[in-house]
């Protein structure tokens, strides 16, 4: 059962203002404690020590709680950053993307998107149809907050992930990112890649085609990287979109299935299908 007093906690550190990493779990009461241990050992764990570490903890005060399974994960075997970025493209034009959106988008990560040129501590929205540019703060994006494995989710995640190789946290944290936005009403697809220099792998994400985890979605060594949620504009109402990925709880209690393949094909193929029928 979910236990209805949930507390959200977010951390983030940073160094002489520049913001260095973030996280954000949602946990019941009897987790704060370790939680926020866990974050700031996360924060200091870094290659440069931060100046400031902030971590917040608020009260949902019994605001409802959404139930939701993770997004299926499909970790592509491909060997180079051309066959990622390509497959990539493909699961977001699958989705309902299109090729000017996700050439925008992939430029703009190249890049770092941030109107003075670096990276943003959150996410932009982007019109999947014209690659148009909808967050209200471009400097800063748009942070994604309030969700989180179950505690037996959690396990069952880990366990799989583990038997596939990918022991990372980044991973499992970023399945339980995708799943929430998958959710959100307009959105489209994801995309996604590091902005830690020695993190190489991204995955394109939607409702329909699940996570789909790349290895090399940007050259070792860089240090842009980002999110871009695409949206459909038509009928989008953004305060309702903002207000979802910020403030409404959402709690992930089953996992969805996780595999691996060296061909895309047969899982866009189903993809197609399914969006058309
Ligand atoms: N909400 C919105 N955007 C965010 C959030 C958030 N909560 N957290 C990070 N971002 C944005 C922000 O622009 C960061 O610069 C960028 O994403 C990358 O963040 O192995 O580790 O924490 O399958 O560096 C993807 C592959 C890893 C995972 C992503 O992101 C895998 C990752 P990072
Ligand atoms: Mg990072």
């Amino acid at each position: 059962m979910i236990s209805p007093s949930f507390y959200s906690i977010r951390m983030r550190a940073s160094v002489g203002g520049r913001h260095l990493s973030g996280a954000e779990r949602l946990v019941s009461a009897e987790l704060i404690a370790r939680t926020t241990q866990e974050l700031v050992e996360r924060a200091r764990g870094k290659g440069t020590d931060p100046d400031q570490v902030q971590v917040t903890i608020d009260s949902l005060n019994g605001v409802p709680v959404r139930i939701i399974q993770a997004l299926d994960l499909t970790a592509v075997n491909a060997h180079d950053l051309a066959a990622c970025r390509s497959a990539s493209r493909q699961v977001l034009h699958a989705a309902g993307v299109s090729p000017a959106a996700s050439e925008t988008a992939l430029k703009l990560l190249d890049r770092g998107p941030a109107p003075s040129g670096g990276t943003m501590r959150g996410a932009m929205i982007m019109d999947a149809a014209t690659g148009e540019r909808l967050e209200p703060d471009r400097e800063r994006g748009v942070r994604v907050s309030r969700f989180d494995w179950s505690v037996d989710a959690y396990a069952a995640i880990d366990r799989e992930l583990t038997c596939m190789g990918l022991r990372h946290f980044r991973t499992r944290e970023a399945l339980s990112l995708a799943s929430k936005v998958a959710y959100g009403p307009s959105v489209i697809a994801e995309l996604c890649w590091s902005d830690d220099a020695d993190y190489s792998a991204g995955y394109a994400s939607s409702a329909s085609t699940g996570y789909v985890r790349f290895p090399y979605m940007k050259e070792k060594g860089r240090s842009t990287g980002g999110r871009v949620f695409f949206v459909k504009s038509e009928g989008l109402d953004l305060d309702a979109l903002l207000s979802y990925l910020q403030k409404e709880p959402v709690i992930i209690t089953s996992i969805g299935s996780c595999g691996q393949t060296s061909d895309l094909s047969g899982l866009l193929q189903n993809t197609t299908i399914s969006r058309h029928v």
